[in-house]
């Protein structure tokens, strides 16, 4: 048996009743077969990827916190530590009932080298709860995560863990979590991302992920000889990485005709209206069915059916697993020509596979959706100099970023004959750095 079939089958011993984790190990190393095939004694006596597949370290642990009527509840909390080879962990926290060890590790590993991407000094790591913030008080989030934070900050600092926002988490959480570690540990650093521009906080990082999302997919569109003016975009999700993908796209000049949340989607044929989505998400924080109250044209849908609008573009911006094969087969029917992850793993392996078969641009989320956390660690950097950079100088800082992982990723699946194979080009790509740097640092 191959190296890397063993090490698949090993994870999927030991990490029983963990599907999302399996799937983006099997993802990473399926597609490294080239690389690791060549190096198979090597790797195999370093154990190098048993050690790649093994976070470093992983915290779960008790978030005791009371509600507006005085009833104590208990949620759980995970921190998994990935890999340090070339910096301090740097990763999102995800507040969502979903959440469990096996989804904080699968975004934990694929957070490796996605950072890895970037260019910049940031390994992975990933954090969560299976709170749910929805219907929460304000007082309710905070005690939650004061709770959280009482917990989590003995384990985390601006030179060793890094976390950010996820789903869930936005700028108020971050706020609550920033202010109850700098209490309790007395130390004012810049130990959380996504901070607000009063407090540490960069420009540009609330617009980065869905903007990075764009420029990397105009990237990519450009040096196949195509254009995202005049393209129409369907966009899932409707929180951070949606509404600023869709502002982006529409400022390039194409037309966004969809966004989702996990009850319904919404088809507006005029396209988006960016400034109600914002209203609503980020101020008031409602449901999509507010959204006809604003633009009478468009419609609102219960349920999934965001992949079954005819688009040249296809962008999830959700969650993982999102899109599946039938969906798949429903975007390449009506003619999409590219689909690129703003989310994190949101296209099953089987849709994948099939939008990549029938000549589809295809944008794994390592790559696609790495404006995020590129700019939290431009966020980093201005808290060491303690400076802010101008919105604009960040914003072309993340454009060059973004440009040069693509040129990364396509010169990787070049150099090993998988010419327009994102995926594997990414997994190289990100993967020959984190390597080089564990080797130079002996076996830990
Ligand atoms: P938000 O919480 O701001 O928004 C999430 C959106 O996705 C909401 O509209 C939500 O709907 C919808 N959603 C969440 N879970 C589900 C589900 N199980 N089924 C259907 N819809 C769902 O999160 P973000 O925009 O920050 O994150 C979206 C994705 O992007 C995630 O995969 C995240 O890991 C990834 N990502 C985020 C980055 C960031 O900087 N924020 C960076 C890189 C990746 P509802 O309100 O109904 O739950
Ligand atoms: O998935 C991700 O890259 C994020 N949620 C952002 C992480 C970060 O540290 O900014």
């Amino acid at each position: 048996m191959s190296y890397i079939d063993e090490v698949i089958e090993q994870v999927i011993k030991q990490n029983p009743a963990e599907p999302e984790f399996h799937q983006a190990v099997k993802e990473v190393l399926e597609s490294l077969r080239v690389v690791v095939d060549a190096n198979e004694e090597t790797f195999r006596r370093d154990a190098l990827l048993e050690r790649l597949v093994n976070p470093e370290r992983q915290l779960k642990f008790r978030v005791p916190w009371v509600d507006d009527k005085g009833q104590v509840h208990v949620n759980t909390g995970y921190r998994v530590q990935f890999n340090s080879a070339i910096g301090p962990y740097k990763g999102g926290i995800r507040l969502h009932p979903s959440v469990n060890l096996g989804i904080i590790k699968f975004l934990g590993f694929e957070q490796i080298f996605k950072n890895s991407l970037t260019g910049l000094p940031i390994g992975g790591g990933k954090g969560g709860s299976d709170f749910d913030p929805k219907g929460k008080s304000d007082r309710e989030i905070m005690a939650f995560c004061q709770s959280f934070m009482t917990e989590l900050c003995k384990y985390i600092g601006a030179d060793t863990d890094v976390p950010a926002g996820d789903i869930g988490t936005g700028a108020r959480e971050i706020g609550y979590m920033f202010g109850q570690y700098k209490r309790i540990k007395g130390v004012f650093e810049g130990v959380l991302t996504g901070k607000g521009l009063s407090y540490g906080g960069s420009l540009a990082r609330t617009e980065a992920t869905g903007y990075g999302l764009l420029y990397i997919t105009d990237e990519m569109l450009r040096s196949n000889g195509h254009s995202i003016k005049g393209k129409t975009v369907a966009v899932s999700g409707a929180g951070n990485v949606a509404i600023y993908a869709a502002q982006k796209a529409q400022q390039l000049g194409a037309k966004v005709v969809t966004v989702s949340d996990s009850n319904g989607w919404i088809y507006d044929p005029d396209g988006i209206d960016v400034e109600a989505l914002k209203d609503i998400k980020e101020v008031k924080r409602l449901r999509l069915t507010e959204y006809p109250k604003y633009r009478p044209n468009a419609e609102y849908h219960e349920g999934r059916g965001v992949w079954s609008v005819k688009v040249d573009i296809a962008l999830p911006c959700a969650t993982q697993n999102e899109l599946d094969l039938e969906d798949a087969k429903m975007l390449v029917a009506n003619g999409v020509m590219a689909v690129a992850e703003g989310a994190n793993m949101p296209t099953t392996m089987e849709a994948t596979e099939y939008l990549q078969k029938n000549g589809v641009y295809f944008l794994p989320g390592k790559a696609a959706n790495a404006g995020g956390v590129a700019t939290s660690a431009l966020e980093m950097s201005q808290n060491s100099e303690r400076l802010s950079w101008s919105f604009e100088e960040v914003d072309s800082k993340l454009q060059g970023i973004m440009v040069n992982i693509f040129k990364n990723l396509d010169a990787a699946a070049k150099k090993y004959g998988f010419e327009g194979n994102y995926v594997v080009g990414a997994n190289i790509a990100g993967f020959e750095k984190v390597v080089a740097a564990m080797n130079a640092q002996g076996i830990i």
